[in-house]
């Protein structure tokens, strides 16, 4: 048959991969199939944001200290709905909630553990830029069942991460993913309801031309920090500067088009709290697994002294500051925020 060749079902992509494994068991592949179908909900509520009674605050504020918009809980909701009774899970991790989120007795538990952002960006909801769902999968390591206990099982390294990835809910809806195996990205076709294949094997580029950073937080950053965006915005026809300057504000969006373009996302420790730099970024529901997806794509990301995939977790809402994307240009912002260049 004549025509465009249409990519395979995400479905299709997860059982190959599967095949790859001779020790798998298809719990995994269960896992994931269960929330795909639990973001094509929030898909299907994210396009009905301007029409329906779902838009602004519910007037509650997160773990975080963060507003709670309508959407981020219905995605919460939704998201922790379609998994627990999957029969993979041990427990769950979600960026809304303080504490691990259990599996009740009534429903099956599995190995694996699940972090995620419900809604990334949701301070966007209401004006219509990207948002999405960040997800990481870990195996449990101990013979724990008590969720008192698993704490330590769900404060591992990013390095252990056995899958991650995100969902964009933007001018099309994209799955992104890693196994381990590479990074491949999904289309939601809406009139068959199913992501396609679309972006296999994606590469980043090793030096890119964006950066992605709220200078609005200038006035809070250190010597090093301000240095650091100095030299990207410093015009030198060699390197390619000054970089472009992108930034909307929601962690998927940026971080999405710097993984298929090239460039470098920062949000560095700032002193806002000056008796605690910190960054604002979450290490287990944000960074960890789009570092793994990056790395995965021949990408890097930092704190700026150390690959995030290396940090040990010390807390589930872990803050830590970041910079991903193009691997060049992530060392460099290693070498200024360390103090080994100035300029
Ligand atoms: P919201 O989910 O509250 O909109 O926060 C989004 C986010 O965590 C991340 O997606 C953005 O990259 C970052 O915060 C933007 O933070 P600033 O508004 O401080 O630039």
């Amino acid at each position: 048959m004549a025509g465009k060749k249409i990519g395979m079902t995400i479905t299709e992509h997860i059982l190959r991969e599967q095949r790859q494994n001779p020790g798998a068991t298809g719990a995994f592949t269960n896992l994931l199939n269960e929330l795909i179908v639990a973001a094509k909900v929030i898909n299907r509520e994210v396009n009905k944001a301007g029409l329906a009674e779902i838009l602004g605050k519910t007037g509650r504020v997160n773990v975080q200290g963060e507003q709670v918009q309508k959407l981020d809980d219905f995605a919460n909701d939704i998201i922790q709905q379609r998994m627990v009774h999957v029969g993979e899970l041990c427990c769950m991790a979600s960026e809304e909630d303080a504490d691990l989120i259990d599996i009740p007795p009534q429903y099956p538990k599995g190995n694996y553990i699940l972090l995620f952002d419900p809604l990334d960006g949701s301070s966007n909801i209401d004006v219509n830029v990207s948002i999405g769902t960040i997800f990481g999968i870990y195996r449990k390591q101990s013979r724990e069942t008590s969720l008192d206990l698993l704490m330590k099982d769900v404060l591992q390294p990013g390095r252990r991460l056995v899958a991650a990835g995100y969902f964009i809910y933007g001018s099309s809806t994209i799955m992104v993913y890693t196994t381990g195996r590479g990074v491949h990205g999904f289309t939601l076709y809406p009139s068959v309801g199913e992501f396609l294949l679309s972006h296999e094997n994606i590469r980043i580029p090793d030096r890119g031309r964006i950066i992605s950073v709220n200078e609005g937080n200038y006035v809070f950053w250190d010597e090093k920090t301000r240095a650091l965006i100095d030299y990207f915005k410093k015009r030198d026809s060699a390197t390619g500067r000054p970089y472009t300057s992108r930034y909307v504000g929601s962690l998927v969006a940026d971080f999405h088009r710097n993984l298929l373009k090239g460039g470098i996302f920062m949000y560095p420790a700032d002193l806002k709290n000056p008796d605690k730099p910190s960054g604002k970024l979450r290490l287990m529901c944000e960074a960890n697994p789009l570092a793994m997806v990056v790395e995965q794509a021949g990408g890097y990301a930092s704190d700026g002294s150390q690959p995030i995939l290396e940090i040990q977790p010390m807390e589930l809402h872990q803050r830590v500051p970041l910079y991903i994307g193009s691997k060049e240009d992530v060392k460099l912002a290693e070498q200024f925020i360390r103090g080994d260049r100035k300029s």
